[in-house]
């Protein structure tokens, strides 16, 4: 009975020996490589809201986002090198993905909502936790009866109105780290425009926000743009739109704000 307990127990050990020799196996990938958990809030980019029943997939993974906009996507090959947002009445957002094995990753979605006017762009500013608070600033040219021009920004949101100038609207500020901030352009006007994004709170440098700014037309999305590593200063010129409506590159950090 003795040898009987002795042999079971030198069993037991030679299993768990040889199980933890099998370790370098990967028993998540079942074989077919290495995984990661990515995970996120999606929200509507002219609200700052959740958005529910968000389609998130990445290669075969896919998942949808609960009532706080929330989705979790397990087993994600690490091979995946993108991930994309849907939902009908939205415009799809496509991020690259660069993930290890095991890791938990957060990946954030704001959605714009499908613009139906040829004219109309949209400006949809993200980033990540720290600073607390970037701001969004559209310089709108001058018309014959607003000769200073118009300055759209937290202070002075524009109006909610195609047919009114400055035909442009801060839809949303965003004060509390990830974004999104988002200005509505209506219509445009046959001069420059000039967008550029505030360090407001200013805790961190916005070279290490990891602010993005895209930009959708009735097309869909037109331009992303992701904030320069280097260079000082507060503020981050993004483009302009010229008077032929082209969206015009800068990209540069400024140590002053860009004027019309
Ligand atoms: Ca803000």
């Amino acid at each position: 009975m003795k040898n009987k307990v002795k042999y079971i127990m030198l069993l037991l050990v030679s299993v768990v020996f040889i199980l933890s020799a099998c370790t370098p196996f990967d028993f998540n990938g079942l074989g077919s490589g290495k995984t990661a958990t990515v995970g996120g809030t999606v929200t509507d980019a002219t609200t700052g809201g959740a958005l529910s029943g968000v389609t998130v997939k990445s290669g075969n993974i896919s998942g949808t986002t609960d009532s706080e906009g929330k989705y979790v996507l397990y087993k994600v090959p690490i091979s995946n090198t993108s991930i994309s947002a849907s939902k009908s009445g939205y415009i799809t957002n496509t991020q690259s993905l660069s993930l290890v094995a095991d890791e938990q990753k957060t990946v954030n979605f704001s959605l714009s909502p499908e613009l139906t006017q040829d004219e109309e762009l949209r400006i949809v500013l993200t980033w990540g936790e720290s600073p607390r608070d970037l701001d969004s600033h559209l310089l709108v040219p001058a018309d014959a009866s607003h000769l200073n021009g118009y300055e759209v920004y937290y202070r002075a949101k524009g109006i909610d109105d195609s047919d009114e100038y400055p035909y442009a609207f801060l839809d949303v500020d965003d004060i509390t780290s990830y974004g999104p901030e988002t200005i509505t352009i209506f219509n445009t006007l046959n001069q420059t425009y000039k967008y550029y994004v505030h360090n407001y709170s200013g805790e961190a440098e916005i070279t290490t926000s990891n602010a993005k700014v895209q930009v959708y037309g009735r097309s869909g999305l037109i331009k992303t743009y992701n904030v320069p590593t280097s260079g000082s200063g507060l503020y981050w010129y993004v483009f302009d739109i010229d008077a032929n409506g082209r969206i015009v590159d800068k990209n540069e950090i400024l140590s002053t704000a860009p004027t019309l």
